[in-house]
């Protein structure tokens, strides 16, 4: 591949700050030499520009809505030109927020994207169901259209990914809203539960299978660091025991690098302020150098 590393150092998707550093840590853990090494040509095009300066006024209940606006439509053009040029967009946040305008310069080129969501967490609030106003809470349901006018619209408005095209792996932490939405889109999950039960091949292999029969165009992977169990990936906002392990996400990457269907992906929630010496970021690159095909003999 020719990868495009593209930064966004965003934390108003969040409460906590420091995941604005994110990018800056996995670059510290060495994400370009790693991927060079497989034999990728690597540019960095650099930070989407993100206002140090955090606005206090707000007419809505999302946190920062404004910045997280701004920051997206950026990211979105950006993307858009990177896949015209033939490059593959990995993305290093920042926030999941980020993940708006990652898929919305997706949609630019693909028409019928699949979308691995590997994350403890589903990201399918909306304002009303939203518990927290986080709007990293909802990067999944605004790409299926719902959510926040202003963010649905970024670079244009409507659905850009089908609910059929999504499987999230890892889910352990669901609020009631996105429960419903996943049950009434019929969302593919495969919680903690199928992982422990059937295993992560088993769970990998069934993901590949029902995208392929999606006849997807091609397949983004949206990786939350917080999909790990904190033992492995402590430097994350929203952290939740019981996640999925540092071997079995390995052979998830690996699975996923061996089906040839990834197109695109990003690493987010990387925190440097709560992570133990950038532990959190070397584990990102890690998984990085497994999805790019890293191999030991
Ligand atoms: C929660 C937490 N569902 C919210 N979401 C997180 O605020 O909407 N996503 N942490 O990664
Ligand atoms: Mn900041
Ligand atoms: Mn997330
Ligand atoms: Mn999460």
């Amino acid at each position: 591949h020719h990868i495009s590393l593209i930064g966004v150092p965003l934390d108003y998707g969040q409460s906590r700050r420091g995941v604005d550093m994110g990018p800056s840590a996995i670059r510290y853990a060495g994400a370009l030499k790693r991927l060079e090494s497989i034999g990728h040509t690597v540019t960095d095009e650099g930070d989407i520009q993100v206002s140090a300066v955090e606005k206090t006024e707000q007419d809505t209940n999302l946190k920062n809505l404004d910045e997280v606006v701004t920051a997206n439509t950026e990211l979105a053009g950006k993307v858009a030109d990177v896949i015209k040029q033939g490059k593959f967009p990995l993305v290093l946040g920042g926030d999941h927020s980020i993940a708006i305008g990652t898929l919305s310069g997706l949609s630019t080129t693909y028409k019928n994207l699949g979308v691995i969501w590997y994350d403890a967490h589903a990201d399918m609030n909306t304002a009303e169901t939203s518990p927290s106003g986080n709007i990293h809470g909802m990067p999944l349901a605004v790409a299926m259209g719902l959510g926040h006018e202003r963010l649905v619209n970024i670079l244009q408005g409507g659905q850009k990914v089908k609910p059929e095209n999504v499987v999230i792996i890892g889910a352990r932490s669901v609020d009631p809203g996105e429960r419903q939405l996943i049950k009434e889109k019929k969302i593919k999950v495969f919680t903690m539960h199928e992982i422990d039960r059937d295993g992560m091949t088993a769970v990998m292999n069934e993901a590949i299978e029902y995208l392929r029969n999606r006849n997807v165009d091609g397949v983004h992977l949206s990786l939350d660091l917080d999909g790990l169990d904190p033992l492995y990936t402590p430097g994350v906002g929203t952290p939740v025991a019981g996640g999925i392990s540092y071997r079995e996400s390995h052979l998830a990457m690996e699975m996923l690098e061996d089906s040839g269907m990834i197109t695109s992906a990003e690493f987010v929630e990387v925190n440097p302020i709560l992570d133990e010496k950038n532990k959190t970021a070397d584990v990102a690159v890690g998984l990085m150098g497994s999805l790019f095909g890293e191999k030991l003999i």
